[in-house]
């Protein structure tokens, strides 16, 4: 009895979880979330609507990619995703925790802002995730498309005037990532860790065949193109070689990213759920997003990180001090925050109620 993972072909998080699980060499089965049937059922399960949600032989049920990985490194600890070492085992979920949240953005953008990609992906969502609903093929497509637009694009804070900011997002990260590729096969050596695993969900499902983000990374980054093919393709068991001891310069475009506009945006997502704002307005980097969606989701992000960073050493903190130099991260990690999500960070796991995403 393999594991079945529900979620879709054409999701982040599930092309996240995906590569994972094939790289540690587990069995699994993929199954399409599909609307009706798994409606009740799933949230049911896992206290929320999202998707991947995992299913184990036992019958017990795990969501959130995050804690999934988490589980997943400790139950099967062949081939494993987070490094020992523990300054760059919190660069590794810090990361991995940005290109969760922070690339969401560009990724909802190019796929559901430019016509041909929304034609592309409302008809796949329509026919992989619908097709048990009835209604003709065109009615799913306009709906899907309205819906996305107003939760993740649109209606989260992307206009004409932040466009190009959110379009930068993903430009910078291709620049980062081409440069580290065209030096080795992975971001921390010659073997996936948890860092790749992160990037992989963005760079896999939306920007490497959403047709528009596609053609740009195979204009700009074909070192990138090639690590995601590599990514997939990876298994284990035919790894040689081993991670890096420190973390390499090049990092440091990625971390400043972090610093400069991921904290600020987590900040300011923390004050609005204080104030019991569904949405706020905030400055990254010059650009002024207005109307961006509340999380308490992401307010949990930002606990998690900080919970991680207050369990090391004095001297694991400086270490880290130092390599987030002037970019912003460490006041972050510090910083009293004006309200809680309500979860314990320190019981919260794959196996708790999901916090529905949606706003929320
Ligand atoms: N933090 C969650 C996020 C999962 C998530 O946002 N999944 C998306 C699809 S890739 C989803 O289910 N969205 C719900 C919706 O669109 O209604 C994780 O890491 O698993």
């Amino acid at each position: 009895m393999p594991l079945v993972l529900y979620g879709s072909t054409i999701s982040y998080f599930t092309g996240k979880l995906e590569a994972a699980l094939r790289y540690k060499e587990i069995d699994y089965r993929l199954e399409p979330m599909r609307s009706q049937a798994q409606r009740g059922l799933i949230p049911q399960a896992t206290g929320v609507f999202q998707m991947p949600a995992f299913q184990l032989e036992d019958g017990r049920w795990l969501t959130d990619s995050t804690l999934i990985l988490q589980w997943l490194d400790q139950a099967y600890p062949a081939y494993p995703l987070l490094p020992q070492d523990p300054v760059l085992r919190f660069v590794s979920l810090l990361l991995e925790d940005y290109a969760d949240e922070w690339l969401w953005r560009p990724a909802m953008h190019y796929r559901w802002h430019y016509a041909p990609d929304a034609a592309r992906l409302s008809r796949h969502i329509s026919q992989e995730l619908l097709s048990d609903m009835p209604g003709p093929l065109w009615l799913k497509q306009f709906f899907v498309r309205r819906r996305q637009r107003r939760l993740f694009t649109a209606g989260d804070g992307v206009s004409a005037h932040t466009q190009a900011h959110v379009e930068g997002i993903y430009l910078g990260t291709l620049t980062a990532l081409e440069a580290m590729f065209a030096n080795r096969s992975f971001m921390l050596g010659a073997r996936p860790s948890l860092v790749d695993i992160g990037f992989f969900g963005p760079m896999f499902r939306h920007f490497s065949q959403d047709p528009t983000a596609a053609a740009l990374m195979q204009e700009r980054a074909p070192h990138t193109q090639a690590w995601v093919d590599r990514m997939w393709a990876s298994r284990g068991s035919q790894m040689q070689g081993d991670w890096v001891r420190v973390l390499p310069q090049d990092f440091a475009p990625l971390l400043r990213e972090v610093g400069q506009a991921y904290m600020p945006y987590l900040l300011a997502n923390a004050q609005a759920v204080a104030q019991g704002h569904k949405r706020f307005n905030v400055t990254i980097q010059g650009c002024a997003y207005q109307q961006v969606r509340t999380s308490r989701y992401r307010l949990l992000c930002l606990e998690m990180l900080q919970h991680h960073f207050a369990a090391l050493s004095a001297l694991q903190r400086v270490e880290l001090d130092a390599i987030f130099a002037g970019s912003g991260i460490s006041p972050a990690l510090r910083a009293q925050l004006p309200a809680r999500s309500g979860v314990d960070v320190v019981t919260h796991s794959a196996f708790s109620p999901g916090l529905a995403m949606l706003g929320l």
